[in-house]
C-alpha cells in the first residue's frame, strides 16, 4: 500500500477546530487578497488573470470545506443507506459560478470584487471546462450530482480523472481537427487529493483454483499487473442548504514496484515505460458518443472504475466494527450509468467471494440487490460488447465469473422456456461466432434489480424492441426515469436576468421547486410582462450575436429568428435534415418566392467522434453552406448560417439563453431523450421536433398548440423502412427535388468537387436507417409554421413564457425524486 506515512501521530483537537469563516464582501476580499498574495505569491506584476481567477476559487472553496466535512460526519452519524452514481463521464463544466450561487455568495462576491476593481465575468472566464465527458449522459450526470446535493440526499458520484478530456474541436477549411485539452495544465483549485485512500487494482496474470483447509473451493487470482488508483475529490454543494456531497475521481498511478522490479534489473527504459502504461490508463477520455468497440484501453478504464470503486465503498463500509458484510446491500447500492460500469457485477462478486469468503449465492444476492442499470440509447450498434479473448488475458477471474453467471442464468430460461434454443441463443451473455463476444448490456439485465430507459418512449421502446426477451422474463425489474436538468445552472445561473423577473413575478422558489414555474402562465398574456420577457430574449440574443460575430465572423441580427441545434454530430440527430431545409429557404430566396419568410439566423454546433467519417463530412457541409449563403449579397440580412466551433458546456449556458426555436429532429425512435432540449425549454425557446425521445413530454407539458411537431412516428418508421423509397419522395417533391438539385450540382463545392457524394447517396439511399428525405415535407412545412408564428411577435412571446411556464418536470430534481422513490430508497440528511 502507499509507501508515505499517513499514520501520524494524532494532533490535538484544537488542530481541527476552526472559526467558521465570514461570508461578507469583506471577508472575502480579504481572503481574495491573502490567497492571491500569500498562497499563489503573485504581486502587482502578474499579469494573467488566471491567478486572480485562481484566488478567487480558493477563497469559495474555503467556504465548502466546513460544509464537506459536516456533510460527511452526518451521513457517517446517521449510518444511513447511500447510493453511489457509477459513470465513466462527468461533464461538469466549470464549476465557480454555479458555487458562488450555490452557496449564496454571488451578491456579496459583486461586492467585493467592486471593492478591488475585478470584473465578475472576466475571472469566470479563465475557468477551464471539466469536459469530463461526450454529451448528453456525462451531462446528465452532472446536473444529477447537483439534484442530489441539492436534495440533501447521500449519493457520491465515482468516475475517471482523465488527463485530457474531451477535445478542442478546431476548424480548418471547413473541417473538423481535433486539439487535446489539457484541462489540468494550470492547476484544479476544485479537487482534493487523497492519496492516503489509494486503492491497488489487478490486471492480467491467471486464476489458481484450489481448496481451503474446510474443503471449500478457492479461488486466487495471482501474477497480476497491478496498478494505483489514486482518489481526487470534488466538492458538490446544495442550494443554499449547507449540504456538500463529493464527487470521487480516479486517478492511475504506477505501483512501486516497477522501480524495484525492473529499475534494479538494469531495465531502466522498460520500467518507465510499464509507468507510463500505468498511468495511460486515465490519460484520455474516449470521444465517442456512440460506440467505438473492442479497444483494450476502454476496457481498461471500465474496470479501472469499477475496482477502485468498489474497493473503496467495501473498505469504508467494513471499517465501522458493527458493520458485516451480510448488511451492505440494505445500505449501499449503486445505479450504472451505461453499461460502461457494468463490469461491477462481476467485480463485486470476486471480491465477496475472494476477498471476503462469501458464497456464491451470498454474493449474488447482495449484487443484484444493490445495483441498477440504466440504459441511454436504443441504437443496436452502440451496445457494448467485449471480445471473450481480450477478457481472457486482461481480466480471466472476471471472465470465469461472467460464464459461471450466464450458466445459471440459462439454466433459469431453460426451465421457464423449455425447448427453446433460440431464445437461449439470444439472451445468452456471451454471443458466439468466430469471435465470441460478451454482451454487456445482458449482464447489466441479469445482475440487477432495476433498469430503466431516460424518457418513456424510450423506456417503452427497450420493454417492446431491444429488451423485450428479458422484459418477458422480469417484467417488474424494468421502469422508466425521464430525463432532467438542474435549473440551477440553466436557468440560475446562465440566465440571470430572467431569473429575476421570474423570480419578482412568483417568488424564488422555482430554484428548488420548478413546477412553481406553472405560476407564469397567468401572466403569459400580460403586455407588460410579455415586453419584459422578450426585452431579455433580445438582450441575450445580443449576447450571442457578439460572440458569433467574434468566433465565425458572422454577424446576427437579434432581430431575426434565432435557430439552433446544438448536441453531438451524429447522423441519426439528423443535422443533414436541418441543412435540406437551409438550403431551401435560400433556394426560395434566390428564386424571390419570400412570402412568409422571416429574417433566421441559425446556429449548428456539436463535435464528431474523431473516426466517425461521416459526421465529419457533415460538419464540412454545413461549413460550405454557411460560407456560400453568407457570402451571397443577394441574399442580405435574411439568411445567415454559421458553424459554431467546440460547442461545450460554457458555450451552452451563452447559447440556450438566446434560442427563439430549438432543433429536436431526430429519426422518431432514435434519441433515447435529449437534454438540451430541456434546457432550451426552460430558457423559453419553442422546439421543433419529433415525436421522439422527451419531446413527447414536453409537447403532452405544454400542449401540442405551443410546440412545433412534425415527421413520422416511432411506429411510422418501423413500417415505413420496409418500402421506403427516397428516389420517388425526391422526384416527386418539387422543393426537396431542386434542394438536391443544387447539392448534386457542387453549388456549394465548386472549389472541391465530388466531396459530398456520400451525404448525397446517403439521402438517396433506400436504406438509409435515418430517413431524411421522408420527413423533409413535413419539417419544411411546419418550419413555414414557425415563421408565421414569428411574425406576431406578442403571439412568440406569449408561446415563449408558456414553454418555460411547462418546464417544470423536467428538472433533474423531479428525476431524481423518481430514483429515488423507486430504486435507490434513501432518506435526505440534513447536514
Ligand atoms: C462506448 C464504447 C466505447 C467508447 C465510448 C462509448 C460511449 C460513450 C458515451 C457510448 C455512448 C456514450 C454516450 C451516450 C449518450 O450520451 N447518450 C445520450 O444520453 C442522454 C442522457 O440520457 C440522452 O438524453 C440522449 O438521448 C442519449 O443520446
Amino acid at each position: 500500500m502507499p509507501q508515505r506515512p499517513f499514520q501520524s501521530s494524532q494532533p490535538s483537537p484544537e488542530f481541527t477546530e476552526v472559526t467558521p469563516l465570514g461570508h461578507d464582501a469583506q471577508s472575502l476580499a480579504d481572503d481574495l487578497r491573502r490567497h492571491f498574495n500569500w498562497t499563489l505569491g503573485r504581486d502587482r506584476h502578474c499579469r494573467s488573470v488566471y491567478y486572480t481567477y485562481t484566488a478567487l476559487a480558493y477563497t469559495v472553496r474555503d467556504r465548502l470545506m466546513a460544509r464537506w466535512r459536516d456533510t460527511r460526519q452526518a451521513y457517517e452519524e446517521a449510518d444511513c443507506r447511500r447510493a453511489y452514481y457509477l459513470s465513466l463521464e462527468f461533464l461538469m463544466g466549470r464549476t465557480l459560478n454555479n458555487a458562488l450561487l450555490n452557496l449564496g455568495l454571488d451578491q456579496p462576491m459583486q461586492t467585493a470584487l467592486q471593492q478591488l476593481g475585478l470584473q465578475l465575468e472576466e475571472l469566470l472566464d479563465a475557468e477551464h471546462d471539466a469536459g469530463l465527458g461526450n454529451g448528453g449522459l456525462g451531462r446528465l450526470a452532472a446536473c444529477f450530482l447537483d439534484s442530489c446535493a441539492t436534495l440533501q440526499l447521500p449519493v457520491m458520484g465515482y468516475g475517471i480523472r482523465y488527463e485530457y478530456g474531451m477535445f478542442r474541436q478546431r476548424l480548418r477549411k471547413g473541417y473538423q481537427v481535433e486539439e487535446p485539452d489539457h484541462w489540468l495544465r494550470d492547476g484544479n483549485p476544485w479537487e482534493l487529493e487523497r492519496p492516503e485512500h489509494t486503492i491497488r487494482v489487478q490486471f492480467g496474470g491467471r486464476c489458481e483454483h484450489t481448496h481451503d483447509d474446510h474443503g471449500r473451493h478457492r479461488v486466487r487470482w495471482i501474477d497480476t499487473h497491478d496498478v494505483l488508483a489514486v482518489p481526487y475529490d470534488t466538492p458538490i454543494p446544495g442550494y443554499r442548504n449547507g449540504t456538500v456531497n463529493t464527487l470521487r475521481l480516479w486517478k492511475a498511478a504506477a505501483t512501486d514496484e516497477f522501480k524495484l522490479d525492473e529499475f534494479h534489473a538494469g531495465a531502466y527504459p522498460e520500467s518507465v515505460a510499464a509507468k507510463n502504461a500505468a498511468e495511460n490508463i486515465t490519460m484520455v477520455l474516449y470521444p465517442n458518443d456512440a460506440s467505438e468497440n473492442g479497444k483494450e484501453l476502454r476496457l481498461r478504464q471500465q474496470y479501472f472504475l469499477a475496482s477502485a470503486t468498489l474497493q473503496d465503498i467495501l473498505r469504508r463500509w467494513l471499517a465501522r466494527p458493527h458493520r458485516k458484510l451480510s448488511n451492505f446491500a440494505e445500505k449501499n447500492c449503486f445505479q450504472l450509468n451505461d453499461t460502461h460500469p457494468t463490469i461491477a457485477v462481476a467485480e463485486l462478486m470476486r471480491l465477496l467471494m475472494d476477498e471476503h469468503d462469501m458464497q456464491w449465492d451470498e454474493a449474488w444476492a447482495i449484487v443484484t440487490q444493490s445495483m441498477a442499470y440504466t440504459n441511454h440509447t436504443l441504437l443496436p450498434e452502440a451496445l457494448e460488447r467485449w471480445p471473450v479473448r481480450l477478457f481472457a488475458n486482461l481480466l480471466p477471474r472476471h471472465l470465469e465469473i461472467i460464464y459461471e453467471i450466464n450458466g445459471r442464468f440459462l439454466a433459469d430460461i431453460a426451465q421457464r422456456w423449455p425447448d427453446d434454443a433460440a431464445r437461449l441463443q439470444r439472451m445468452s451473455l456471451i454471443e458466439d461466432g468466430p469471435d465470441p463476444q460478451i454482451r454487456m448490456a445482458y449482464l447489466a439485465l441479469v445482475a440487477c434489480h432495476k433498469v430503466n430507459g431516460v424518457a418513456a418512449l424510450h423506456s417503452r421502446l427497450i420493454q417492446q424492441h431491444l429488451f423485450a426477451d428479458f422484459y418477458a422474463l422480469w417484467p417488474e425489474k424494468f421502469t422508466n426515469k425521464t430525463n432532467g436538468v438542474t435549473q440551477r445552472r440553466w436557468l440560475a445561473a446562465c440566465n440571470p436576468k430572467l431569473t429575476t423577473l421570474i423570480g419578482q413575478h412568483i417568488g424564488e422558489d422555482f430554484i428548488t421547486q420548478l413546477d412553481r414555474l406553472r405560476d407564469l402562465r397567468g401572466l403569459a398574456d400580460d403586455p407588460a410582462f410579455q415586453r419584459q420577457w422578450h426585452e431579455i430574449k433580445f438582450a441575450n440574443k445580443q449576447a450571442l450575436a457578439a460572440r458569433v460575430a467574434s468566433e465565425c465572423g458572422v454577424q446576427f441580427d437579434p432581430q431575426a429568428l434565432f435557430d439552433i441545434q446544438v448536441k453531438r454530430i451524429h447522423e441519426y440527430k439528423r443535422q443533414l435534415l436541418n441543412v435540406l431545409h437551409i438550403i431551401h429557404r435560400y433556394d426560395r430566396l434566390l428564386r424571390g418566392d419570400d412570402q412568409g419568410l422571416v429574417n433566421r439566423c441559425i446556429l449548428i454546433g456539436g463535435k464528431a467522434a474523431p473516426g466517425y467519417v461521416r459526421a465529419k463530412e457533415i460538419i464540412k457541409l454545413i461549413n460550405n453552406v454557411a460560407a456560400h449563403i453568407n457570402g451571397d449579397t443577394r441574399i442580405g440580412e435574411r439568411l445567415r448560417v454559421v458553424f459554431f466551433p467546440d460547442f461545450r458546456v460554457t458555450a451552452m449556458e451563452l447559447i440556450c439563453p438566446a434560442a427563439d426555436l430549438s432543433e429536436q429532429i431526430s429519426t422518431a425512435g432514435k434519441e433515447a431523450s435529449g437534454t438540451g432540449n430541456m434546457k432550451f425549454m426552460l430558457n423559453g425557446a419553442l422546439t421543433i421536433g419529433t415525436l421522439d425521445g422527451a419531446n413527447i413530454e414536453m409537447r403532452e407539458q405544454v400542449g401540442e398548440e405551443n410546440f412545433f411537431t412534425f415527421g413520422l412516428t416511432a411506429e411510422e418508421v418501423l413500417k415505413r423502412r420496409k418500402h421506403y423509397d427516397p428516389n420517388t419522395i425526391i422526384a416527386e417533391d418539387d422543393d426537396l427535388k431542386r434542394v438536391m438539385g443544387m447539392l448534386e450540382s457542387g453549388d456549394f463545392n465548386a472549389q472541391e468537387p465530388g466531396i459530398f457524394d456520400p451525404i448525397i447517396h446517403a439521402i438517396r439511399d433506400p436504406h438509409d436507417p435515418w430517413m431524411t428525405a421522408a420527413d423533409f415535407r413535413s419539417y419544411i412545412d411546419t418550419q413555414m409554421r414557425v415563421d408565421q408564428c414569428y411574425q406576431d411577435q406578442a403571439q412568440w412571446t406569449r408561446m415563449s413564457i408558456l414553454n418555460t411556464a411547462a418546464s417544470g418536470r423536467f428538472s433533474s430534481d423531479r428525476t431524481i425524486s423518481d430514483y429515488n422513490q423507486e430504486i435507490w430508497k434513501l432518506e435526505p440528511i440534513k447536514a
